[in-house]
């Protein structure tokens, strides 16, 4: 019979980045946000549906620079509520934001010096959409992160993604392109907004080590920066990015952040509607928490600045669950067990978390462990201990469920043991 203990994941961290990496391993959820002027195309261009992600759509389309920059007029933010967002996004119990400060079209959602192609010069709106983001973010408690698309930059020459050129506007050096607008951008989203938490390159496209070398002096000056592997020439980062997917297994030994859409695209296309349910997120979160990871979940706002009902419902939703079962998630560590019939399981120390996705049918519930029980309960109703018993057969504790289902989507049982 396995005591749990055997099953642990190692990690070769470094104290320094262990210590680094603490809240952000606490934290579990965050809150993606793509934003720019491709949600003023919202998946349409010249009267087509432009198939593909929307942010995407400059490059699937095929639009010159030229006839992409009007577009920027038609992004004005009038409704933006960075209060409201994160206000709502707190109540959803996501613990840190990442959002888009320039996307693969170039337009920086900050005043850039470097370049007129940022939202107040070039938006009516006129005015930086980080600053009043960060503000609320740092008043109520949550942790903020800059997207930063390093090797893309469409509507500047030599930002295009070698292969994607479609306007002869955009050939150029990519070094001079990197050394004139990458590098000072990621020193302005660095340097003008207090301490940022996370900067989540994107992507290594092209960017070899000298390449990205460029960014390193920078880097440094933000010892407690976490930043993802997709800065390329080489560089780790912190965290690994899986993108619309759970990886089966985690990543043994390294901090690791699903990225998924809510429907089947990151910037807002007004007509895509193929939304995942609550459920389904509820269940993603539990299983990416179960093995050790991270979820960062998309949200694509409107060029007039409106959070999507739909992602609102699904925020909400996932809020409520949250607030009954935060402690089966926040600051927990991976399933001691590799497998679990009826769903997952996260952990505190002396403390499993059995996340019943699949009710069994006699109410009963193994925990395939031979430690003691020494209490056993739902964290819908802490105050009532269910009956544990022991399976003759293998010593495995048994946990008798209330009849009637008291959460469909995922029932969390917390269970007190003895050992380790
Ligand atoms: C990808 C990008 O190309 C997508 O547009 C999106 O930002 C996703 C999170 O990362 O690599």
């Amino acid at each position: 019979v396995l005591a749990i203990h055997a099953v642990h994941a190692q990690s070769n961290e470094s104290t320094a980045e262990a210590k680094k990496m603490q809240w952000w391993k606490d934290a579990k959820f965050g809150m993606f946000i793509h934003w720019g002027v491709y949600s003023a195309l919202a998946g349409t261009y010249e009267g087509k549906k432009i198939p593909g992600i929307g942010e995407w759509i400059m490059n699937t389309a095929k639009i010159p620079i030229d006839k992409y920059k009007p577009y920027a007029k038609q992004f004005n933010p009038v409704k933006y509520n960075p209060e409201a967002w994160v206000k709502m996004a707190k109540n959803a119990g996501v613990k840190y934001i990442v959002i888009t400060s320039k996307h693969h079209d170039g337009f920086a959602l900050f005043d850039s010096k470097v370049t007129d192609w940022d939202v107040v010069d070039a938006s009516p709106y006129g005015k930086d959409l980080l600053k009043p983001l960060v503000a609320a973010c740092r008043k109520e408690g949550i942790r903020i992160g800059f997207y930063y698309s390093q090797a893309q930059d469409w509507n500047h020459p030599g930002g295009a993604a070698i292969n994607g050129h479609w306007d002869p506007a955009q050939d150029g050096d990519m070094d001079t392109y990197l050394d004139n607008i990458a590098v000072p951008q990621v020193r302005e989203i660095l340097s003008n907004y207090g301490n940022i938490d996370i900067l989540w390159w994107d992507t290594p496209k092209d960017m070899t080590k000298a390449r990205a070398e460029k960014f390193m002096p920078i880097l440094k000056q933000h010892p407690n920066l976490i930043t993802n592997n997709r800065l390329g020439g080489k560089f780790q980062g912190d965290t690994e990015t899986p993108e619309q997917f759970v990886p089966s297994t985690g990543f043994p030994g390294r901090n690791w952040e699903t990225c998924m859409t809510m429907n089947d695209t990151w910037g807002y296309k007004s007509y895509d509607s193929n939304w995942k349910s609550s459920k389904t997120l509820i269940r993603n979160l539990t299983e990416i928490v179960s093995k050790g990871g991270n979820f960062l979940l998309n949200v694509g706002p409107t060029a007039e600045g409106e959070i999507p009902k739909a992602s609102i419902t699904r925020l909400a939703a996932m809020g409520k669950w949250l607030h009954v079962n935060k402690e089966a998630i926040y600051g927990t560590t991976a399933s001691p067990f590799p497998y679990l019939s009826y769903g997952r399981c996260t952990r505190k120390g002396q403390k499993l978390y059995l996340h019943v996705f699949d009710y069994p049918a006699n109410d009963l519930l193994g925990v395939p462990m031979a430690n003691k029980i020494r209490k056993a309960y739902l964290l819908a109703d802490p105050s009532k201990p269910l009956l544990v018993t022991i399976n003759k057969a293998n010593q495995h504790s048994v946990i008798h469920l209330p009849k009637k289902i008291p959460d469909t989507i995922n029932t969390v049982v917390a269970v007190e043991f003895e050992g380790d």
